[in-house]
């Protein structure tokens, strides 16, 4: 599968081929959304067919889902599943604390219900996503679309009170239209530069009207798998 990958897709590839040796038989597994994520599945699709690993894979998107069929992978909604033994899942940045910035593939959402329903969440990513403060990548909130441009504002001014270096923000678009997420909500991308309090500010953003969820995961990954371009893999 590996074959000649650019040192960015095998630094994906490597960290999503040891979080995918994590998967057990009989275990119920959240399954990530992004390019790393697409990586495990392709792993764990492969052990199925190969090596009969037997799994129940939680999507966290509905291209997760479909890929997840698609490599012959059994799909349950977190409903059937009601709770995860492990989620193993990409990241956009993160920290020395394992907090997360996550959301840049537009699944915050789910992806955050997923990784909160299971015993462990293990964040597989290449070594350009580790950094000393979040903040550089745009922070993703997920907001309804009634009165969303309201609600920016609302988060702009909340923003103004906040230990944050920058404090606009853009709504995502996809095609030239607004970006639709599975639940049907808008996501604005918060242009904070660097997030002083990172705990701090996911409990805010959450209090304000409109605001669905917002991409910051704090305490919720337990293990971080980082792959480098020349093959190394490293866990923390
Ligand atoms: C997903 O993985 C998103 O939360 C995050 O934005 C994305 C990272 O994408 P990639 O693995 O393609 O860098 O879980």
């Amino acid at each position: 599968m590996s074959g000649e990958l650019s040192p960015i897709d095998k630094a994906k590839f490597v960290a999503a081929k040891r979080a995918a040796d994590m998967v057990e038989d009989g275990m119920r597994v959240g399954l990530g959304t992004g390019s790393t994520a697409a990586w495990l599945v392709r792993c764990l699709g492969e052990m199925v067919r190969e090596d009969g690993l037997r799994f129940s894979g939680v999507p966290t998107s509905a291209r997760t889902a479909q890929l997840a069929r698609e490599v012959g992978i059994e799909v349950l909604s977190l409903d059937e599943a009601r709770w995860l033994d492990l989620t193993i899942d990409g990241a956009d940045e993160f920290d020395r604390d394992l907090n997360l910035i996550k959301g840049g593939g537009g699944a915050l959402l789910q992806e955050k219900i997923v990784a909160a329903a299971s015993d462990q969440m293990v964040v597989i990513a290449d070594k350009a996503k580790e950094v000393e403060s979040l903040g550089a990548f745009p922070l993703p909130i997920e907001v309804v679309p009634f009165g969303w441009q309201t609600t920016q504002a609302l988060v702009e001014e909340t923003l103004i009170s906040m230990d944050v270096m920058g404090r606009t923000s853009t709504l995502r678009m996809s095609h030239s239209s607004p970006y639709i997420a599975d639940e049907g909500n808008h996501v604005l991308d918060l242009h904070l530069v660097r997030i002083g309090n990172p705990r701090q500010l996911a409990l805010i953003l959450n209090q304000i009207p409109g605001v669905v969820d917002n991409g910051l995961f704090i305490d919720i990954c337990d293990t971080v798998v980082i792959g480098y371009g020349d093959g190394r893999v490293e866990v923390r």
